[in-house]
């Protein structure tokens, strides 16, 4: 019997199935990356209430399309059976809740491979399935994890810590489920045996922002917070206002700094036994370190944008106009890489959003499906798991599905 549920085949993943169990950013974002490239990737809301992604506006369009939606009660008796069911013939299975939320309603990685030897599981979590009782359970956001990872407290200006915006511990830790989970794949290709993978939102955090921690683990000092969008650490790297607007650019490398230092004027600060020729970054421990920056502030600052990037383009030195979100779409590169794209959404109006990423030369993705309706596919995916009609709507009535 051909399946209900279809999804078109392209991109690297063409065939693999996953399913997920996730509400907000950080789980379905991993899930979708899967989506996008090609994977048939079935997302699960409970039969009682949607994903609280559904009630914010223009978001959701993008981070569910390419999906199939099943609303259904996993913890009761009837629907765990479905689950059980659903993930029989499933790749991965990644669920995002408050620890070890499945376990401890007898959903464990051991009743999951008893169905399912081959099943790569991803478990996403603030705290981590495991630790103290203290935290183990705690629910978590985005700035929760970037709090309790000593992130948030690097981020901001010197005067005030801030939460890198918009919401990037999320994205941090659903990246780190997509390539674990498709580590875990590989593994699970060559030996038949599945996997159980642990991505706590904290330790994601703590590993992306350990660039300074590693000077104060070591015997150095904390790093203060930057000022004013500049580098805390290096001189010349970072944010710099010209006569119409903002740039950034970073001065790295023996060439650039040379050139650089001529430029302004200092040339002969170099060769010294504190900035020897070919010195490649400078420090702010470097005693030149107030008169480069109030050099490089000044010069900046006469200049257009578009006579800066020139003068740092014939550096070598790395630059670029800091851009309105509404310079995006008329950029030339976007428009040349179609870096932006545009689907219909369920109920036919025009979308606009990111496109896939990246770009996959010999298996190309795609946009093919609108974010679907709350239990749009419920029916199809338990028709495909051999339920009669009857049963669901059984199901239906009883409150385990919600067939939208
Ligand atoms: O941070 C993020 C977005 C944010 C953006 N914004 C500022 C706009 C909000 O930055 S995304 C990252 C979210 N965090 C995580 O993914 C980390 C792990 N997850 C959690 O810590 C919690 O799931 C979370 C996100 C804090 C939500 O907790 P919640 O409000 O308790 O909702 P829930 O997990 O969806 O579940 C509610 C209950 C749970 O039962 P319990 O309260 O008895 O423990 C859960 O087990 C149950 O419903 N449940 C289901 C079910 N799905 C969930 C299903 N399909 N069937 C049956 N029960």
């Amino acid at each position: 019997m051909t399946k209900k549920v279809q999804t078109p085949k392209f991109g690297p993943l063409s065939g693999m199935k996953v399913v997920f169990s996730a509400i907000e950013i950080a789980g379905p974002f991993s899930a979708q990356m899967l989506a996008e490239w090609g994977a048939e990737v079935i997302w699960i809301e409970h039969s009682a209430y949607a994903d609280t992604i559904r009630v914010q506006p223009n978001y959701p369009e993008l981070s569910r399309r390419n999906l199939h939606a099943l609303s259904l009660n996993v913890f009761s008796e009837e629907g765990r059976e479905v689950f059980l069911k659903l993930i029989e013939d499933a790749d991965v299975f990644i669920e995002a809740s408050k620890g070890p939320a499945f376990a401890k309603r007898g959903i464990t990685d051991e009743l999951l491979w008893e169905r399912n030897k081959k099943l790569v599981i991803g478990h996403l979590s603030g705290f981590g399935q495991y630790g103290t009782e203290e935290y183990t359970n705690l629910a978590a956001y985005n700035t929760i994890a970037q709090a309790f990872s000593g992130y948030l407290m690097q981020n901001g200006d010197v005067d005030q810590p801030m939460p890198a915006f918009p919401y990037t511990a999320d994205y941090m830790a659903g990246f780190a489920v997509t390539s674990s989970v498709l580590a875990a794949v590989y593994s699970a290709e060559k030996t038949g045996v599945g996997e159980s993978i642990d991505v706590a939102m904290y330790e994601v955090m703590l590993r992306v922002g350990q660039y300074y921690m590693m000077d104060y683990l070591n015997g150095g000092e904390m790093c203060p917070r930057m000022t004013k969008g500049k580098d805390p650490l290096y001189c010349g790297c970072g944010l710099y206002k010209c006569k119409d607007g903002y740039i950034v650019f970073e001065i790295v490398g023996g060439h650039q700094v040379k050139c650089m230092f001529d430029e302004l004027g200092i040339g002969h600060l170099l060769g010294t036994e504190e900035i020897p020729e070919g010195t490649q970054l400078i420090a702010r421990s470097m005693s030149v370190n107030e008169i480069l920056e109030e050099k490089l502030d000044n010069y900046f600052v006469e200049k257009t944008i578009e006579e800066a990037l020139a003068v740092l383009a014939s550096f070598k030195v790395a630059g670029a106009k800091v851009l309105e979100v509404s310079d995006l779409q008329s950029n030339p590169q976007y428009v040349a890489r179609e870096s932006f794209t545009e689907w219909d959404t369920m109920d036919g109006k025009k979308y606009k959003g990111p496109n896939v990423m990246p770009k996959f030369k010999n298996n190309p993705c795609k946009v093919w499906r609108a974010k679907p309706t709350y239990g749009m596919d419920t029916e199809n995916i338990l028709t495909d798991l051999g339920y009669s009609a009857e049963e669901i709507n059984g199901f239906a009535e009883r409150k385990i599905v919600n067939v939208g």
